[in-house]
């Protein structure tokens, strides 16, 4: 089970899609609204959204055929680092100009009991599918990162898992590891959604496939998938060390990390289109452009 937003008539609207693919809209005014409802139902939130639905005409179009929005405005977005093998070599490889001949701060966050969490982005920093994500003026070396991403209320409690980018610098993280925030924060450099699939409905999440392909000119210039059994840690630890002394908001986001990363010699451009498909949660797509192109 599925739970969207979608623009109507200028006003974003609630759905669903239901297990049997059906699609329907919802009267809550957002996610958070929904799993309060419920709670105070005192049924999973799944269920109550089974109810809700009982006796309504669904809608007679795909979700994918709507004017989709950020399925939720994450007042915070976290991200976990080096949680895949994947992540490490490819960080080691900007560290060190490829000469890997000592023991990195990589190679021992991947195994320390702490993991990596940082700060990755605002509500007003995040975009959701369809919008345009910014690449940096001052960086010539830039990637997506496709990224499980675990939707959290204030208690740390997992609602649901959507798909997320991670926009990265990998020029400006390998200069100096003190420049982490530079190489992941700026304007437009998050996306979230489509889709955010509840929690009660996904049987494992260890073991989705994750897809990251990237579009030029029509042609496809990168085509890679992993999986998330391959995480190094479990999502419950990586939520426990977010909330250690922590004011955690409903719909913070904390993306898991990335399996994915392009080949070395690739650099977003910018028309570059980005998919990022998450097995059983949807594909989140995104055209990357420079700040100032926006306007
Ligand atoms: O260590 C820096 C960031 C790591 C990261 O974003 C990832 O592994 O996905
Ligand atoms: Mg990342």
């Amino acid at each position: 089970m599925r739970i969207f937003r979608y623009w109507n008539n200028s006003l974003k609207c609630l759905g669903v899609i239901t297990d049997d693919d059906k699609v329907y809209r919802l009267d809550s005014p957002d996610l958070i609204a929904l799993v309060r409802e419920a709670k105070a139902a005192n049924v999973p939130t799944a269920e109550y959204v089974r109810s809700l639905v009982l006796n309504q005409v669904p809608l007679e179009v795909p979700a994918d055929s709507l004017d989709l929005a950020v399925p939720i405005d994450a007042p915070e977005v976290w991200a976990a680092g080096v949680t895949y093998l994947r992540s490490r070599e490819a960080r080691n490889y900007e560290a060190t100009d490829g000469r890997l001949d000592a023991e990195t701060f990589y190679d021992k966050v991947y195994d320390a009991e702490r993991p990596e969490l940082f700060m990755k982005s605002t509500a007003a920093r995040t975009v959701g599918p369809g919008e345009p994500v910014c690449i940096r003026s001052d960086s010539s070396w830039q990637v997506p990162e496709a990224e499980l991403g675990l939707v959290l209320d204030s208690e740390g409690a997992i609602i649901g898992y959507t798909a997320g980018n991670d926009m990265s610098c990998r020029d400006i993280e390998g200069e100096n590891p003190l420049y982490l925030p530079q190489a992941k924060i700026w304007r437009r450099s998050c996306s979230i959604g489509p889709f955010v699939r509840l929690a009660d409905t996904v049987a494992d999440p260890y073991a989705l496939t994750i897809a990251c392909r990237i579009y030029r000119d029509g042609a496809k210039v990168v085509d890679e998938s992993a999986n998330t059994g391959q995480l190094k840690r479990r999502l419950e630890d990586l939520v426990s060390f977010l909330k250690k002394d922590n004011e955690l908001f409903d719909g913070t986001v904390l993306l898991t990390g990335t399996c994915l990363v392009p080949p070395n010699q690739f650099t977003l451009a910018s028309g570059d289109r980005i998919e990022i498909e998450i097995e059983g949660i949807g594909t989140l797509t995104n055209t990357a452009v420079y700040t100032h192109e926006l306007e």
